[in-house]
């Protein structure tokens, strides 16, 4: 079937130089795209090119999460990118950030459409968007990630549509895109459970905003997971154990309610355990779904999985791709303002499991900074979830590079998701449920379970000094 289907948006194709040649110095552009999946290439690398060429293009690019290298790198590497908005994972453009090269500014998930709503990143004035086909009326068939296309749609002056034929023509049907509104008219939420459809298979597009459309074959740059090693399989068993413990004690219903993951190796591992467990009649509701949702699916573990990407592993696509139709009513693509919402999440009494840099003490989080100062990625939707589950988990290895540093420690050089809101902590070490504990108990459980051995006498000796310091019991003196 035909990928452009619009009669009007026809004699607006052209080549990616030449739709990027109608980019203006200093536009605020939002992009498509979540997790290296679904964002457009061919525009922005054109961009790119024109800064290399000596253009001082300057311009701010919002995007819903992480996106690729042919966007962020190289519009970063360029000089072309002077302000970022939302989640990011590209080593170049970190390297710019930290070095005071690129304005950074870090927001939830949830709250980037918003913000654009609303008005607060400035007036939009291009969405360049990847979609899969653009329909007869002029709206957009999604990609495998929908992130904010809809509300950039609704939102941006202007729009580029990049039509990539490496996306299936069968992911038509998978999307489910509901538009939230303005206050004080903002609908509510009707998702009562994972696979609930509540909204339309495509984004509207007025046709006469679109000022290029740009035919591309270029494939996402998401990359491979790690595959799960010792260490991420005990932490995968800690959770299960805790899981089937919780059911018996009547704190958990049998099926648990929907699970989030978060991203990365140790995240996905967490599932891919679930897949291999004799836990049944699960569902996800989460943001990004990796490969183990796949596996959920396939082991018939999970009748429904909904999130706003599906970033499945270079060497796992051209299966899925080729496969798509067996996920059919399966699994949901929504828009991040849905899958991220809080009032879905509470509702539902998710599962929020994430991954953190390091915990304190007082198990408080850090998902975002190395060494207090320089970012990693972002916070991503990490605190949507934490913050409003039924239940928030948080994973890491007791160690980093190479077991020279603890990732429990006295206290973290950032925080992302408060001691409030963090409740279950799991290393390889063990697992540690601090619900109803106070501070000083806290810790104690995080060192006794959580810490590698080699670190526990530095941490205990730590607690002991901020004891006797004679500082209030309530909180964990800095010494
Ligand atoms: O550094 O890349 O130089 O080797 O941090 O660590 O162990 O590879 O872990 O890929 O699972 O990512 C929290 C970053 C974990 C990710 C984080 C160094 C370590 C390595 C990465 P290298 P690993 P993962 C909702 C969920 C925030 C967003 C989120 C993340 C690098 O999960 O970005 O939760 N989370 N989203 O060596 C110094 C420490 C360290 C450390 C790790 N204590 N000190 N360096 N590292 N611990 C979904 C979305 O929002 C999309």
């Amino acid at each position: 079937m035909e990928r452009i289907r619009c009669e009007a948006l026809k004699s607006k194709i052209m080549s990616a130089d030449e739709a990027a040649a109608l980019v203006k110095p200093g536009s605020v552009i939002g992009v498509s795209g979540f997790t290296a999946v679904g964002y457009p290439k061919a525009v922005p690398m054109a961009i790119a090119k024109r800064a290399e060429n000596g253009e001082d293009m300057h311009v701010t690019i919002i995007a819903g999460g992480n996106v690729g290298d042919q966007l962020d790198g190289s519009l970063a590497r360029s000089g072309a990118m002077a302000r970022r908005y939302g989640f990011q994972g590209n080593k170049d453009l970190r390297k710019l950030v930290n070095a005071g090269k690129v304005q950074y500014c870090d927001v939830h998930v949830s709250h980037s459409p918003y913000l654009v709503r609303n008005g607060y990143f400035g007036k939009i004035d291009l969405a360049i968007l990847e979609v899969a086909a653009i329909r007869e009326d002029g709206s957009l068939i999604s990609s495998m990630a929908a992130g904010m296309i809809d509300v950039l749609t609704e939102y941006a002056e202007k729009i580029i549509i990049e039509v990539n034929d490496t996306i299936p023509l069968s992911v038509e049907g998978f999307h489910d895109l509901f538009l939230l509104k303005r206050a004080p008219n903002t609908q509510i939420i009707p998702i009562t459970s994972a696979g609930d459809r509540i909204g339309t298979p495509y984004a509207a597009c007025d046709p006469s905003k679109v000022i290029a459309v740009v035919k591309t074959s270029l494939q996402d740059l998401n990359a491979n997971l790690k595959e799960p090693d010792e260490d991420m399989k005990k932490i995968a068993s800690y959770i299960i154990q805790f899981f089937k413990d919780e059911m018996k004690a009547g704190r958990l219903p049998d099926p648990l309610p929907p699970l989030q993951s978060g991203v990365g190796g140790v995240a996905n591992a967490v599932l891919e355990g679930i897949a291999n467990s004799d836990l049944e009649n699960l569902s996800v509701y989460t943001e990004v779904m990796q490969d183990a949702v796949l596996s959920l699916i396939d082991s018939g573990k999970v009748k429904s999985a909904s999130g706003t990407a599906l970033t499945i592993s270079p060497d796992r696509r051209e299966e899925l791709y080729a496969n798509l139709d067996k996920y059919r009513g399966k699994i949901l693509i929504r828009s991040q303002e849905v899958t991220n919402a809080p009032e879905v999440i509470r509702r539902l009494s998710c599962i929020a499991m994430n991954t953190a840099i390091e915990v304190d003490l007082a198990g408080n989080v850090n998902s975002s900074h190395v060494n207090g100062t320089d970012i990693m990625n972002g916070i991503g939707g990490s605190c949507d979830y934490t913050r409003n589950s039924g239940i928030s988990i948080f994973t890491t290895l007791s160690t980093a590079k190479n077991g020279t540093i603890s990732c429990i420690v006295p206290h973290v050089g950032h925080v992302d998701q408060t001691e409030h809101d963090t409740e279950i902590i799991v290393t390889e070490q063990g697992l540690a449920d601090l619900r109803g504990l106070s501070a000083y108990e806290r810790a104690d459980l995080l060192i006794e379970k959580c810490a590698h051995p080699k670190f526990k006498d530095e941490l205990k000796a730590y607690v002991e000094k901020a004891k006797a310091s004679g500082a209030g019991m309530h909180a964990i003196k800095v010494l």
